[in-house]
């Protein structure tokens, strides 16, 4: 039996055992990491986009997804090379508009599994606008924000998660500008999935990567993943093997035990803001989750009642009828 996993994309079915489909599938193989695997990777040695990497092969591969359906999307930076070294359908895209391409092939093609990765100069800066309008629209995607808190590519310029203080090209006297906190970005803007991990803990990015997947909106999650190069050790106080503590967030277990009344109720927006507010390096976990009505949902919805209205006519009658109502 073919088995495929439910998750961003509305089209993975599930083929239940006995269960005849009216022209039968051929079988298919599983899908492993060799399949998947495309390019070798050119990030520098040691840089934390690896573990990302492996972390996301993992998860493909074990959601055994149908290899034609997977899309990984990406804008510019050293992160954003990720679509080159999976194979599947992607795009190494413009810089801050992976957002709108992802949100294109999402509502065309919701039978896909849209992933977008990229990084904190891609996501929070030049592409902060189209992250806010992506998640209060809730298009289905997961989106996968590797963030060193620098323009990796560019070679060292202040990011907008650059700390106070951080010498850089473009600020080498130590940046001055107030930081953006990506959970309070992302809880503001509307996102319905929001999650923090870190690239040194390859089993919690697994974990991550896989709610995000099986949420339906959008979902992101903000991975520290240290650029070696020029900005290296800065997330050592989250890495237990380099002396730090990586703090993970206690969900509520709805249990009526004392205990889960200081757990952390993931449905909870001001919770989630305050966790936000906790100082560097902060915890990990989920953050914030909630259901809302994708876009994908309502536009489909919105097009099917369209269709009935005009008497189910096609694509090319319907657009016939507005060349000539434009006459
Ligand atoms: C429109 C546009 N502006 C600027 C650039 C130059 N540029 C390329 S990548 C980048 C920043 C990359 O930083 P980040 O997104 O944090 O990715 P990283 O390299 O750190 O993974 C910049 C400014 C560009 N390619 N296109
Ligand atoms: S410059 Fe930094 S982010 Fe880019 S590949 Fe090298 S270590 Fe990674
Ligand atoms: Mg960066």
């Amino acid at each position: 039996m073919n088995e495929a996993t439910t998750g961003n994309g509305d089209g993975a079915t599930t083929v239940a055992a006995g269960v005849s489909p009216a022209i039968a599938e051929p079988l298919r193989e599983k899908l492993t990491k060799k399949a998947i695997t495309a390019d070798h990777p050119t990030w520098c040695p040691g840089c934390g986009d690896f573990a990302v990497l492996a972390a996301f092969y993992k998860v493909l591969e074990k959601r055994n997804l149908d290899h034609e359906k997977i899309v990984t999307l990406a804008g510019i930076g050293c992160s954003s090379r990720f679509p080159y070294f999976v194979n599947g359908h992607g795009a190494h895209y413009i810089h801050g508009r992976a957002v709108p391409l992802a949100s294109g092939i999402s509502l065309a093609r919701p039978d896909l599994h849209v992933f977008l990765f990229g990084g904190d100069g891609d996501g929070f800066s030049i592409g902060g606008n189209h992250l806010d309008h992506g998640a209060r629209k809730n298009i289905n995607m997961t989106y996968f924000i590797m963030d060193n808190f620098v323009y990796g590519l560019t070679k060292k310029q202040t990011s907008p998660t650059s700390p106070i203080g951080f010498k850089s090209k473009t600020d080498p006297s130590g940046a001055i500008d107030q930081p953006v906190n990506p959970m309070k970005k992302l809880i503001a803007g509307g996102a319905t999935f929001i999650a923090r991990t870190h690239a040194a803990n390859v089993i919690h990015m697994i974990q991550m990567i896989e709610r995000a997947f099986d949420h339906q909106g959008f979902s992101v999650i903000e991975c520290l993943s240290e650029c070696v190069e020029f900005f290296p050790d800065v997330f050592d106080p989250a890495n237990p093997k380099k002396g730090g503590s990586f703090e993970v967030i206690q969900e509520k277990k709805w249990d009526g035990t004392p205990e889960d009344e200081m757990r952390h109720d993931v449905t909870d927006e001001l919770a989630a803001y305050k966790l936000a507010t906790l100082p560097f390096p902060g915890v990990f976990g989920v953050f914030y989750e909630t259901d809302r009505p994708t876009k994908n949902a309502l536009e489909k919805k919105w097009i099917e009642t369209t269709r009935e209205r005009t008497g189910n006519a096609s694509d090319l009658e319907i657009l016939q009828k507005t060349f000539d109502r434009m006459k």
